[in-house]
């Protein structure tokens, strides 16, 4: 089978489209990685042209002789369906984990998205916990941006806040979300600091930068990154009209849909606020986050 008539290779194209739609891939920004199922390899290896191995810049052991689909480092989303052989690849691991070489795609040249350690590294961690996931997906989410300039860098309160913003959000990421810190990006160390989140989370935030998802398809996975970041619209849009909530989603009440729909929200997301009052801005960043 050709690569580009694969199930698995058009979805991946879909959701870098529907990506670029939402306007979180300006320019270059932004990168999608799949792990290929083996029957998947299968069905289109008689395509591979292997070219030299090269360093990952880290160690996936989990991962040795692997293939990823993935995204070409500074290729945009925005011409991917277009011309998907010039923007994205099948790369294959080696033995150790510590090497790639490309197999197909990137026509022009090029190399694997220049996040391949953080992908490859969430991809790991993720695969251990549970072999079916399959797909890592950063993007430049403008409101989940916006909110990492006004709000603690603190998963509880990142979690907290994006919970209360939209009923669906407890539901659809009960384990929360993680921040990283501003960092560097493109190298091992802050691909260390995501996989360390996506031991426990789905979502990571990359303060002033854009957000990770984790899941089992290309659906899940971009209705995640979706859903969090229309609720942090929500919050944006609150904040521009008025400097606090006036009611909100409470503790108890988070309990309670826990309870109706099945779900395990962690007691740590669930802490009481202080009462408000507006009359010191001091109390107001206390009070409404
Ligand atoms: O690919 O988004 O984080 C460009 C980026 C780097
Ligand atoms: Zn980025």
């Amino acid at each position: 089978m050709k690569v580009l008539d694969a199930k698995f290779v058009k979805e991946f194209i879909k959701t870098t489209e529907l990506g670029f739609s939402l306007g979180w891939h300006e320019r270059n920004g932004g990168n999608l990685s799949y792990r290929i199922k083996t029957e998947e390899v299968e069905s289109v290896k008689e395509n591979f042209v292997a070219k030299e191995w090269q360093g990952i810049g880290t160690s996936v052991p989990a991962l040795a002789n692997e293939y990823f689909l993935v995204t070409g480092s500074g290729k945009y989303f925005g011409n991917v369906k277009e011309n998907p052989e010039e923007n994205i690849c099948i790369i294959e691991l080696d033995d150790k984990g510590e090497n790639y070489r490309i197999l197909w795609g990137l026509v022009n040249g090029g190399r694997p998205t220049s996040e391949l350690p953080s992908h490859l590294m969430n991809l790991e961690v993720k695969k251990k916990i549970d072999p079916d996931y399959r797909v890592v997906y950063h993007a430049h989410t403008t409101n989940i941006i916006a909110l990492t300039f006004i709000l603690p860098l603190k998963d509880e309160v990142f979690t907290r806040e994006l919970w209360e913003m939209a009923t669906e959000c407890p539901v659809v990421f009960p384990d929360g979300v993680g921040v990283v810190k501003w960092m560097v990006p493109g190298g091992k160390e802050i691909a260390v600091e995501t996989s360390k989140l996506m031991k426990q989370y789905d979502l990571a935030i990359w303060a002033h930068h854009g957000m990770f998802a984790a899941g089992r398809d290309f659906d899940e996975t971009f209705g995640l990154m979706h859903t969090a970041e229309k609720s942090a619209e929500i919050l944006v849009k609150v904040l521009s009209c008025a400097p606090q909530k006036r009611q909100t989603i409470q503790p108890d009440e988070f309990r309670q849909l826990a309870k109706d729909f099945g779900v395990t929200l962690p007691e740590k997301f669930l802490y009481e606020k202080e009462a408000k009052n507006l009359n010191s801005e001091k109390e107001l960043e206390i009070n409404v986050y």
